[in-house]
């Protein structure tokens, strides 16, 4: 629905054009980047611009997330900092599947429902593989086309080749401005065949596997954690020709879903089926979500868990943190060689390898 109060400069497709560029390239190289420097705002108007909702600030403000740039990496902290107050108050979905199960498509068509239900849709799509390329970014782009330049929308494709941990971090962040800017439904699309999903979930409140039916293997290379993560699976491109494939594999995936241990906040995973071409399907999406979010309020599951989620990235950040130190030492990195050679050729315990280094590193550990 282009609207043409909102001219394109304001779109969240301006801030895309620099995402192209890898975040740590040289600025002077970076075109984004470049613009940033020369009309560099403070820590104080990207913050009014966030809490005012415009759309261009919220981008530059990510783009400072996933900067490498030690300078602009404060910027983001600060302003990460100022917006916590004003965030958490939305519902925060993941969607994993395979590429071509149809997630950006259907995040397009659902995007667009939430709108029509009265909600501010913020779209963060993260791809940790560092092969994906322009095209499939641009594909994204056209694929969301309608949602990326409605005003209640802001979409946000992220190319990033960072360490898993860091794009996780990024996301989260990431979240915590849109919902300052007022998006108060926040969808996180994810490749489900690597790793991410695992960090995914712990920034979700609602994770939704995005299936397809027939093509033989039924479970596509989607590991069977990831169908336990799942708090609704939909088999899409329900359509056409495709319709009892469509059917059957719901049967398969509800007797597959039987088998797995019930969930600790009483809720059952569903099975639906639902075309994001034709928008078949998508009401009982919207309406499963909403029964849910209802029913871990009810049970203050759902302020629990987030709070779960938080104690777990301080916890998981602390112990990056701590083995990033560690291993980039340089004296440990000398002990290191030291000791696999000793315990290649059979003269100490790894057990006792690994104390000596540990006590090495933090000697207030030594008994
Ligand atoms: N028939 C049909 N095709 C779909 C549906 N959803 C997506 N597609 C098509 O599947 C292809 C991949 O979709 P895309 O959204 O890019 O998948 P992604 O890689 O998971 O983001 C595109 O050609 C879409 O037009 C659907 O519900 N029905
Ligand atoms: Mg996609």
């Amino acid at each position: 629905m282009p609207d043409k109060k909102y001219p394109k400069d304001k779109s969240a497709l301006r801030v895309q054009q620099g995402i192209e560029q890898p975040s740590a390239m040289n600025p002077a190289l970076s075109g984004g980047l470049h613009r940033f420097k020369k009309d560099r705002l403070s820590p104080e108007e990207l913050l009014q611009g966030i809490l005012s909702g415009d759309r261009g600030m919220l981008g530059r403000a990510i783009t400072l997330i996933e900067s490498e740039l030690p300078l602009e990496k404060q910027v983001a902290e600060k302003l990460v900092h100022d917006c916590l107050p004003y965030a958490g108050k939305s519902v925060r979905l993941g969607i994993t599947g395979v590429p071509g199960a149809g997630k950006s498509t259907f995040i397009e068509a659902f995007g667009l429902q939430m709108i029509d239900k009265g909600h501010r849709v913020a779209v963060l799509a993260i791809d940790p593989s560092s092969s994906r390329s322009k095209g499939s970014i641009l594909g994204d782009k056209t694929r969301m086309e309608a949602l990326s330049i409605h005003p209640d929308a802001f979409v946000r494709p992220s190319a990033t080749s960072g360490t898993l941990g860091g794009v996780a971090r990024a996301t989260r962040e990431s979240v915590i401005l849109c919902e300052a800017a007022g998006f108060d439904f926040i969808i996180v699309e994810t490749v489900g065949v690597g790793q991410s999903e695992t960090s995914v979930a712990q920034i979700v409140d609602f994770f939704l596997l995005l299936m397809l039916a027939g093509g033989g293997d039924e479970l596509q290379g989607i590991k069977r954690g990831i169908m336990e993560m799942a708090d609704l699976i939909v088999i899409n491109k329900a359509d056409g020709d495709n319709l009892t494939k469509a059917a059957l594999a719901k049967k398969e995936f509800e007797n597959a879903l039987h088998l797995f241990p019930a969930l600790p906040n009483g809720w059952n995973p569903r099975v639906l089926t639902a075309s994001a071409l034709t928008g078949k399907g998508l009401e009982e999406v919207s309406r499963e979500i909403e029964n849910f979010v209802n029913l871990t309020n009810r049970s203050g599951w759902f302020h629990e868990n987030r709070q779960q989620q938080s104690l777990f990235l301080l916890r998981e950040s602390i112990t990056r943190s701590l083995t990033d130190g560690f291993f980039e030492n340089q004296t440990i990195r000398q002990q290191l060689k030291v000791y696999e050679q000793q315990i290649r050729e059979g003269k100490i315990s790894p057990y006792e390898a690994a104390q000596k280094l540990l006590e090495s590193y933090f000697p207030e550990i030594k008994k």
